[in-house]
């Protein structure tokens, strides 16, 4: 392919390097132009690299290095290496490109989240993820740095801190790390409120891009970020469902990527915590996409966050499909952008929470409150009826509840 070379323009320009590994390759490296636009920079050409193993200290072996070099002589294109780069293998390549800025996929993934980050919260987490990330790299990077200037890998914490010594970045990290977890405290108290009030809730969990956001707005008029770009959302908001009379609360997440990597997943993994202890998923895919990748992804992503839950499938942006063959045959097709599909969805939904529900009758000794209490939690209590020794409660339970209640339960 051949290179662009757009020295006028002040956008940063990105040269991919793509090792071929694996068989995806191709579709890796058009995942990073993605990401590349992503972070308002431009894709300057994508070279596929041969190797047979990752090397340890060049990551494409020095021989690659020396040609690729050449290449790029008097092109002001900064480098990416479409995997994970140790800090001495950037520190190497670097070198051997005569100083050249080079980044990895983290680098880029950490910037477009930076720009993305809208709440506080959000915000804190991309700032402890980039510090953790910086950390071990700071040695010999910052004058590289300062001389290279902003782009891709400098914003955020990367432009004022650089210079710092590493023991204030690490008092930094610590500091957030705090202030994180109270915040995490706190949202935990909500949830304690919303599982009280028996509020059902719903997730929006996927692949990144693949219209969740847009979803959020057509079912909630929530008003949220939806864009055609990768991790477009980075913070959950929740909002307010009703279906049919009965509400739910529908959360809409930072969307997932294949090989993500796991210091990334991490970073997220408090805010989504949440979003995972949620009633239902509904796991939005795109149907003219790679969907079974986007599934695959989606799920083990969730076994990574240690994250079970019951889930509806979504064929989303399938307005256009003229075949429905090869999906998941549980799958729900709807097109959230032009609202198809939409009342099959809502009776979905409706199903699954009318099959995920019991209403039963116990009976709470008065002697046994103590124990019953902080039961009260998993329960929709309905009515009460005070006997003498005893009240006399119908609530409504989840089925994966019930076998709490087995010893006040008088029928079911
Ligand atoms: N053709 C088509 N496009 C859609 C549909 N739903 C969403 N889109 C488009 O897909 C793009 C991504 O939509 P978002 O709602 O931002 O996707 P997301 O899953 O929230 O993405 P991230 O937050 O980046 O993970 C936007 O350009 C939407 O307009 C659909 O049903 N059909
Ligand atoms: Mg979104």
């Amino acid at each position: 392919m051949e290179i662009i070379d757009n020295t006028k323009q002040e956008i940063e320009k990105i040269y991919i390097i793509q090792p071929i590994l694996r068989t995806d390759y191709k579709a890796l490296a058009a995942e990073a132009e993605s990401l590349i636009e992503s972070a308002g920079a431009l894709c300057a050409g994508v070279s596929f690299i041969e190797v047979r193993e990752i090397n340890p200290a060049t990551f494409i072996g020095s021989g690659n290095l020396e040609k690729l070099c050449g290449r790029l002589s008097g092109l002001p294109v900064t480098v990416l290496f479409n995997g994970d780069l140790s800090p001495s293998q950037t520190l190497n390549i670097s070198a051997a490109l005569d100083g050249r800025k080079v980044i990895d996929r983290t680098t880029l993934i950490l910037d477009i989240f930076a720009r993305n980050a809208k709440t506080s919260e959000g915000k804190l987490q991309v700032e402890l993820a980039q510090l953790k990330y910086l950390y071990p790299r700071l040695k010999g990077k910052g004058e590289a740095l300062s001389r290279l200037g902003g782009g891709i890998g400098t914003r955020g914490p990367g432009e004022t801190k650089l210079e710092t010594d590493r023991r204030r970045i690490r008092a930094r990290i610590v500091a957030l790390e705090n202030r994180l977890s109270d915040l995490k405290q706190r949202r935990q108290l909500v949830q304690e409120r919303r599982e009280k009030q028996a509020l059902r809730t719903i997730s929006l969990i996927g692949y990144t891009n693949t219209g969740k956001s847009t979803l959020l707005n057509l079912l909630t008029d929530a008003g949220v970020y939806a864009e055609d770009r990768l991790f477009a959302t980075l913070d959950t908001t929740t909002r307010k469902l009703i279906v049919d009379g009965s509400e739910f609360l529908l959360t809409d997440t930072v969307g997932f990527l294949r090989e993500l990597p796991h210091s990334l997943i991490s970073a997220f993994h408090s805010t989504l915590e949440s979003a995972l202890q949620c009633d239902l998923a509904l796991i939005v895919c795109d149907a003219r996409g790679d969907h079974e990748m986007q599934l695959a992804t989606t799920l083990e992503t969730l076994r990574e966050l240690g994250g079970e839950v019951p889930y509806l499938i979504v064929m989303n942006k399938s307005e256009e499909l003229t075949s429905f063959d090869g999906y998941p045959k549980e799958s729900i097709f709807i097109s959230a952008k032009y609202g198809i599909g939409i009342e099959a969805l809502k009776n979905a939904i409706l199903r699954f929470f009318g099959s995920g529900w019991a209403e039963v009758l116990l009976r709470v000794p008065y002697a046994w409150m103590a124990a019953y209490s902080p039961l009260k939690k998993y329960a929709d209590e309905l009515q009460f009826n005070y006997l003498e020794d005893a009240v006399l409660i119908k609530a409504r339970i989840r089925k994966t509840q019930l076998h709490r209640f087995q010893p006040f339960m008088e029928q079911h």
